[in-house]
């Protein structure tokens, strides 16, 4: 699509206007049931879930869309292995501190280790066969993963974010994308935090200078532009 351009902010979305299904990714990140479920490791630092399960009736809906035209979809999952090998041993401290240990068993088994019940994508959400999948040990999307190639391997330019948290995983991704020369649009109720001020305050942060990290959109916007 020459001349596509997504109503947005701080501008008109990519900023060249060239989008085809071929060169954009709509990428999803750790959608699981520890950031967003009952007894996962969110719901064990005693936040407020609600928070974190909004985005996902406007991710399906945009999920929905993307898929049937053909875009590539990329899911990502925060966890560590079960011998908690790649888990640094400040992450794990910091974790127990405030009452979700990472390793330690909960109500949806060991708390953000791959394979458990909690690191699992939530159903509504669950990949489908031919999907990217990345693992990743931290709170970006590129360190310790093959992200990269895959992306560059497909000829991907253009990355739509949504997920959770907006200000943690969220926006380490965006950042990093940002910074490889990705053309980034985060769709803000396609994302959520542990705390709505601090989702509010990362959307600002992508809007300064012009787009410090790339633009800002929602998913009513994307929907009608690609119809
Ligand atoms: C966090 C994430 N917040 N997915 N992970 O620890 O944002």
């Amino acid at each position: 699509m020459d001349g596509f351009y997504l109503d947005a902010d701080p501008y008109p979305w990519p900023w060249d206007g060239q989008l085809s299904v071929a060169d954009t990714a709509l990428i999803i990140i750790d959608m699981q049931t520890d950031f967003c479920g009952i007894g996962g490791y969110v719901d064990k630092m005693g936040y407020d879930l609600s928070q974190t399960r909004a985005p996902i009736e406007p991710i399906r809906a945009v999920l929905g869309v993307m898929r049937k035209r053909g875009f590539c979809i990329v899911h990502t999952r925060e966890g560590h292995r079960p011998d908690l090998s790649d888990l640094p041993a400040n992450k794990r401290w910091r974790s127990q501190r405030i009452g979700a240990g990472i390793g330690d068993p909960g109500p949806c088994g060991r708390v953000l280790v791959r394979g458990e019940p909690g690191w699992e994508i939530i159903p509504e959400l669950a990949p489908l066969p031919g999907e990217v999948v990345i693992d990743k040990p931290g709170k970006g999307s590129f360190y310790a993963t093959d992200l990269e190639l895959v992306l560059r391997t497909r000829g991907i330019r253009n990355l739509i974010l949504t997920g959770i948290t907006t200000d943690v995983c969220v926006h380490t991704t965006m950042r990093h994308a940002n910074d490889m020369g990705y053309e980034c649009l985060l769709l803000e109720d396609c994302c959520g935090a542990t705390d709505c001020n601090n989702h509010l305050a990362a959307i600002n942060m992508i809007k300064m200078q012009g787009g410090v990290f790339g633009a800002v959109s929602d998913s009513a916007a994307l929907l009608a532009a690609l119809v």
